[in-house]
C-alpha cells in the first residue's frame, strides 16, 4: 500500500542520500505533512534550496517545481520567482551555513521586505555537506572538524535576528518536535508575509562522536532535554538560559506583504 505522503515525492529520487539518523528527512516529512494536511496544492508550489545536505529535501524529493541555487542564494532566487509569480507559494530550504552564513544578507533583506516565502532553516549546528566545520549557529565550546579544541566563538540567535529584521512569521522548533513543527508550518503556510522556520536537528556523521554519543537517538534525547519554551524562558535568567535551545513562536504579525504591493503598482502603472 502506498505511503500516504508518497505522492509527493518524485518518482526515481528515493533512496535518499541521508545519512542514517539525519534530521533531514524527519524535517522533509513534517513538511510534507503539512502540506496535506493544509491539502494543498503541491502543483502550484515552487520549493527551492541551497548546496548543503539540506537542500536536498526538495530537491530531488519533491515532485514539484523545485530549483537548486548555488551555495547561499536561493532566498535571492525565491525573490525574483515571488516577484514574478506572486500566486505561487515559495518554500526555500537553507541550511545554517547556507542561510545565516554566505546567505547571511539575503535572509535578513527578504525578512526586512516581508516577501511571500516561508523559509525553513535545518541548523544541525556545522557545515554537514563538506565535513562538519563549525559556522554561524556551531554553540560556543562545541568541537567540530574545525575546532578541535572546541568553538571559541558565538553562535546566531537567527529568530532573534530574522524577527528584529521585520519578519511576519518565526519560530523555533526541534526534530524532537515533530508535532509543534507540523503545525508551525501548517501556519507559516498560511501567511501572507515572510515566514522562517529553524528547526535544529542532528548531524549523526559529523557531531555524534564530538558530542559524547553512541547513537543518533541520542542526540534526540539531547535536544529534548536542551530545549526549552519561550514562555518558560521569559522567567529565567540569561545564566539559566546558557546552552538552552529557546523553541516556540517569535514573532506573528501580519504586515504588507512585498510582491502583492508590486503586483499592484504594476497593475497601476499599466493602467495609465
Ligand atoms: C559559493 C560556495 N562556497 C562554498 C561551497 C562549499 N559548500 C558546499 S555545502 C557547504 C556547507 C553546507 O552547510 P550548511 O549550509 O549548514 O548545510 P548542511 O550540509 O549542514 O545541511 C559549503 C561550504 C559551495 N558549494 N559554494
Ligand atoms: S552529513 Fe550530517 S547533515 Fe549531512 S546527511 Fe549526513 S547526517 Fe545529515
Amino acid at each position: 500500500m502506498e505511503h500516504p505522503l508518497e505522492k509527493y515525492i518524485r518518482k526515481g529520487a528515493l533512496p535518499h542520500t541521508f545519512c542514517a539518523g539525519c534530521g533531514d528527512g524527519m524535517i522533509a516529512q513534517s513538511f510534507l505533512r503539512a502540506v496535506d494536511e493544509l491539502g494543498l496544492d503541491f502543483k502550484k508550489m515552487v520549493f527551492l534550496s541551497g548546496i548543503g545536505c539540506s537542500g536536498w529535501i526538495p530537491s530531488p524529493l519533491f515532485d514539484a517545481d523545485t530549483l537548486h541555487a548555488p551555495h547561499g542564494r536561493a532566498i535571492a532566487y525565491a525573490t525574483g520567482i515571488k516577484l514574478f509569480k506572486p500566486e505561487l507559494k515559495v518554500a526555500v530550504f537553507v541550511g545554517d551555513g547556507d542561510g545565516l552564513g554566505i546567505g547571511g544578507n539575503h535572509l535578513i533583506h527578504a525578512a526586512r521586505r516581508n516577501i511571500g516565502m516561508v523559509v525553513v532553516c535545518v541548523n544541525n549546528m556545522t557545515y554537514g555537506m563538506t565535513g562538519g566545520q563549525a559556522g554561524p549557529t556551531t554553540p560556543r565550546g562545541m568541537v567540530t572538524a574545525t575546532t578541535p579544541y572546541g568553538n571559541l566563538e558565538g553562535g546566531f540567535d537567527s529568530c532573534e535576528l530574522v524577527k528584529a529584521a521585520g519578519a511576519d512569521y518565526v519560530a523555533r522548533w526541534t526534530t524532537f518536535h515533530i508535532r509543534q513543527l507540523i503545525n508551525s508550518f501548517k501556519k507559516a503556510l498560511g501567511k501572507k508575509g515572510f515566514s522562517f522556520i529553524e528547526v535544529v536537528s542532528q548531524c549523526p556523521t559529523h557531531l555524534m562522536r564530538p558530542m559524547g554519543f553512541k547513537r543518533p537517538s541520542e542526540m534526540l534525547i539531547w535536544l529534548r532535554d536542551n530545549s526549552i519554551s519561550i514562555e518558560r524562558a521569559s522567567k529565567l535568567s540569561k545564566e539559566e538560559l546558557r546552552g538552552k535551545i529557546i523553541i516556540g513562536e517569535y514573532a506573528d504579525s501580519d504586515k504588507p506583504e512585498l510582491s502583492e504591493a508590486y503586483a499592484e503598482l504594476s497593475r497601476r502603472m499599466r493602467g495609465r
